[in-house]
């Protein structure tokens, strides 16, 4: 039986911190690993990450990175242009293998565990929308809720998961300008790794559900970054989710 479930924020290529992360962590192979999307792009060693995915077998939801990708790849073989790339990106289409290939187009939306009363997203869900009405679009890129409570990609002070009540808990990432979010109902990992911040892990006991705020933040592991890979500025508040 599992000890306990490892859930960890946006990792977006940063293989060195994912390793000194489960180090951290002392992970081992009675532990489940699971990821809230964005493990490949912007960083340095994204087949690394999902080596490291493979290896350790690991659990997690699709990214809009995946996604992207993912969309690109279908369209060029159909010979279609398919959506514009960052240069990033664009490097990845031509380093991943076959196997880093069907490790991403293997992930789900969204994940749930029963067992710690946890549903995991990418990006988020809207509050009071059966999981099986939400958007796509906004399980992959929501940060925040408009006045008249649909979702938006773009950041802003208050993050949807202030305003969600579940149950279930969800554990989220995709929003490195806010860090971690410790909220009643809602967990965000993404603390900004690829940044230059740092990599940021959950780790639930067994058969338990999340905590409140206070006492969950005992249970996170950070490790920093080595080094700060993209600028964070490029993500000024207010402007439409980049890539
Ligand atoms: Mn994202």
């Amino acid at each position: 039986m599992p000890t306990r479930s490892i859930f960890i924020g946006d990792v977006h290529g940063c293989a060195r911190e994912l390793e000194r992360l489960l180090d951290a962590v002392q992970w081992s192979s009675s532990d489940r690993v699971y990821f809230v999307g964005d493990l490949v792009a912007r960083g340095p060693k994204s087949s690394g990450v999902l080596r490291i995915f493979r290896r350790i077998q690991a659990e997690g939801v699709l990214g809009n990175h995946e996604d992207r990708l993912l969309e690109a790849r279908d369209a060029r073989r159909a010979g279609r242009a398919g959506p514009h790339l960052s240069p990033s990106h664009e490097h990845l289409m031509t380093r991943l293998s076959d196997e880093d290939w069907a490790l991403l187009g293997s992930l789900p939306l969204s994940l749930d565990l029963p067992e710690h009363d946890v549903r995991i997203v990418h990006a988020g869900v809207v509050p009071g929308v059966p999981l099986a009405k939400q958007q796509r679009r906004d399980l992959l890129k929501m940060r925040a809720l408009e006045p008249d409570g649909t979702a938006t990609s773009s950041w802003r002070e208050r993050s949807w998961a202030a305003d969600y009540a579940g149950p279930p808990h969800v554990v989220f990432g995709h929003n490195a300008l806010s860090g971690v979010q410790l909220h009643p109902h809602a967990t965000g990992l993404d603390s900004a790794c690829v940044y230059g911040g740092a990599l940021t892990a959950l780790v639930l006991p067994a058969g338990t559900s999340v905590p409140p705020p206070e006492a969950r933040r005992a249970l996170l592991v950070s490790v920093q970054a080595a080094e700060r890979y993209v600028d964070l500025r490029s993500q000024r508040p207010g402007q439409p989710a980049s890539e």
